[in-house]
């Protein structure tokens, strides 16, 4: 069978977990690639990171992609998760960079500021991210959700599967349970949110995500 992507990234999910769903929901044939020697091949990626995505075109060249939300985006497009109109893809998007805000301002909490800020600081910084950002934005994403009867964030028709998901779901899905929202965003108080997630749960592309480096983030 001939590949159609090539998903360079490391062997756990990080900045590949969406790129990888979406992947998947492509319906094409992909496949990982691990870096071998990172050092050297960092200097032939486009912006020295991973995740880079290829496209194999049919001519027999290369359609090389880097920039993680970009990749996203370009995926979605090509699943049909990315809306029919100008609008619906506004909205997809507008839903998707909200969740990324949510990624951006707590991963270098959990992770890059451990060396420049105490422990009481980061308590104290996550605990104002959580009750200024991340438990207000996502009740808003409850609210959305709650007047959109299909119990995804964008109207009818924005895909062209018969689920009408888009990245915005697939985004928040696979997003929700990264965080710790020390219990205040749970079932009772987003039950939207959790509806979506336990849906998209269900989805083949979500179980193949699951059995992929179990244990590791
Ligand atoms: N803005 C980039 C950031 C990519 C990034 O920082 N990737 C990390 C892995 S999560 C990486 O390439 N690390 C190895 C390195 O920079 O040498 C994106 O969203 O794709």
């Amino acid at each position: 069978m001939t590949i159609k992507y090539e998903l360079l990234y490391f062997k756990f999910h990080g900045l590949a977990r969406l790129p990888r769903l979406l992947l998947d929901m492509t319906g094409e044939s992909w496949q990982d690639r691990y870096p071998q020697d990172w050092d050297k091949e960092k200097q032939d990626q486009p912006f020295l990171h991973i995740p880079v995505l290829t496209d194999f075109q049919e001519d027999g060249s290369k359609f090389i992609l880097a920039e993680s939300s970009a990749i996203n985006r370009y995926l979605a497009e090509k699943a049909g998760l990315m809306g029919s109109n100008a609008r619906e893809t506004a909205l997809i998007s507008q839903f998707y960079e909200s969740w990324g805000e949510i990624h951006q301002k707590y991963w270098p909490l959990t992770y890059q500021f451990n060396d420049m800020l105490s422990a009481e600081q980061i308590d104290k910084q996550m605990s104002d991210l959580r009750e200024k950002i991340i438990v207000p934005i996502l009740t808003k994403h409850d609210q959305a959700l709650a007047k959109n009867p299909s119990g995804f964030y964008v109207g009818d028709k924005v895909s062209t599967s018969s689920d009408w998901m888009s990245l915005a779901d697939v985004a928040a899905a696979a997003s929700l349970p990264l965080f710790d929202y020390k219990n205040q965003v749970t079932k009772e108080t987003h039950p939207h949110l959790f509806a979506l997630h336990e849906k998209l749960s269900n989805h083949k592309a979500f179980k193949a995500q699951e059995a992929r480096f179990p244990g590791k983030c």
